[in-house]
């Protein structure tokens, strides 16, 4: 039986800044901790860097044409830190701002709603330098980086976000060093957790002061709809760790203004969490118009026994280092099932759970899927087209979640699919792709997907057809 989503639904397709712009050095753009790492032997696979990416920033005008024809209504992209506030301090350089602007532009003349991310992991070099998200100016610095752009951009992007998945950011970034800056300090994780959690408080305040009242602010996070494998009381207990971990540690500040107990209590022997400040829980609960949520997949923990690996997200990375701090002792585990070529179960009930969570937890606080999607080894037929069946299945039943999921009464708003473009996926460089449209990284051709016609199909007539 097909399905409809009501009128004034988002439909739209999501990018972050390094993963498609390249242009790494042009405009007064200074060096990320992405740019770093990438050229740093050994981190990123096949030595693969973001320095062209999909050649975005030449390519604007073409790849808004190019979602225009998708249908789509609403496109998120990020904002590049370093393009236009080189050093992370003063002032901005118009260089960046300009090609944003045009950007939000374009957009807005196809009839697409804008929606900006001002941080997908981008942070410029000099402030890692200086210390990184685990001192406590870096939260200030990026506050005020976030009036700058809303100064810049307020009069036309209605649609605001802070803080792209702080999990990945703190805890990949700064525990498991799978991602930049490639650090592994549990402590400098928790620390860089609380300044994510502050920098979004203070970046959301600094939004309110400097946007139009229509301005909408929102925070992205990457909930796990974490599953324990048994229901033994050992096997629960490991689940609530891992819950603190990857989400209350986030949703419990900005949702409800204080820090877990159970989580202080499990990172005790690590640190006293004397770097939260008096104040702070109340700077980061600042009130929201929507939380987004970005989901893949969901995470089975357990109790580790003698035979089990060291605990590891299951995210395909064999690193031996845990993006876990404090929870030693849990296991994770493959769930059943088909997997993506991430090696990531495919199992939309984890949407549909997170949902119904944050609608009974923050109740009357609007949703919007703000990435969901999956990698698959797509190739061009001998006709030069591209058919990914496997990704239409994908989203169709991730959509068929978050329909079930509005009937049972989630206010969802909109869903992003992740993403526009095959892109740089992080440590794993070029190899895994994520797009809806294929991109030939040889030419930079542009060949929509079938799943992007079955997308742009679905967000002209909002009806979701039996797969
Ligand atoms: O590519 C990433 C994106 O940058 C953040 N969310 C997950 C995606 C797939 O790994």
């Amino acid at each position: 039986m097909s399905v409809s989503f009501p009128p004034g639904f988002l439909w739209g397709t999501a990018t972050a800044a390094y993963q498609i712009e390249g242009a790494v050095r042009e405009g007064g753009r200074t060096p990320s901790i992405w740019d770093t790492f990438s050229h740093t032997p050994g981190k990123v696979e096949n030595g693969d860097t973001g320095d062209v990416a999909v050649d975005h920033f030449h390519r604007r005008a073409d790849d808004v044409r190019l979602m225009s024809g998708l249908g789509v209504n609403a496109y998120r992209f990020s904002v590049s830190w370093p393009r236009v506030q080189p050093t992370g301090r003063g002032p901005a350089v118009q260089r960046g701002l300009d090609f944003y602007r045009a950007l939000v532009d374009e957009l807005l003349d196809h009839g697409i709603t804008p929606v900006l991310t001002l941080y997908h992991w981008d942070l410029p070099q000099e402030l890692e330098t200086a210390g990184g998200w685990p001192e406590r100016d870096t939260a200030y610095r990026f506050a005020d980086y976030a009036r700058i752009v809303a100064e810049a951009l307020g009069d036309r992007v209605d649609r605001w976000t802070t803080l792209n998945e702080p999990w990945c950011s703190a805890f990949l970034g700064y525990a498991s060093g799978v991602h930049a800056p490639g650090r592994t300090d549990p402590v400098a994780a928790l620390r860089a957790a609380h300044h994510l959690n502050l920098g979004h408080g203070l970046a959301a305040q600094a939004l309110r002061t400097a946007l139009p009242a229509r301005g909408q602010v929102s925070v992205s996070i990457n909930p796990s709809a974490v599953r324990a494998r048994t229901d033994t009381e050992a096997d629960l207990d490991a689940r609530r760790r891992i819950d603190a971990l990857a989400n209350r540690v986030f949703t419990d500040p900005m949702l409800h203004g204080a820090y877990p107990a159970d989580l202080l209590s499990d990172t005790e022997h690590l640190t006293d969490w004397s770097f939260v400040h008096g104040d702070d829980p109340a700077v980061i609960r600042h009130p929201l118009d929507s939380l987004g949520i970005n989901y893949y997949a969901p995470s089975v923990v357990s109790a580790a026994t003698d035979s089990d690996l060291p605990p590891e997200r299951n995210d395909g990375h064999d690193g031996t280092r845990s993006p876990w701090p404090g929870a030693d002792g849990v296991a994770f585990h493959q769930a059943p099932g088909d997997v993506t070529d991430m090696g990531w179960p495919v199992d939309p009930t984890g949407l549909y759970d997170l949902l119904m969570r944050y609608t009974r937890e923050a109740p009357g606080l609007p949703l919007v899927i703000t990435e969901n999607g999956a990698a698959y080894p797509d190739k061009p037929g001998y006709d030069g087209t591209v058919h990914d069946p496997e990704r239409i299945r994908y989203l169709h039943g991730h959509l068929s979640a978050v329909h079930r999921a509005m009937a049972d009464g989630a206010d969802v708003r909109g869903y992003f699919l992740w993403s526009l473009l095959d892109n740089f996926e992080w440590a794993y460089g070029y190899g895994k792709r994520f797009g809806a449209v294929y991109v030939d990284y040889d030419t930079q051709a542009r060949v929509p997907k079938s799943s992007a016609r079955w997308y742009a199909e679905l967000a002209r007539t909002g009806v979701l057809p039996d797969c």
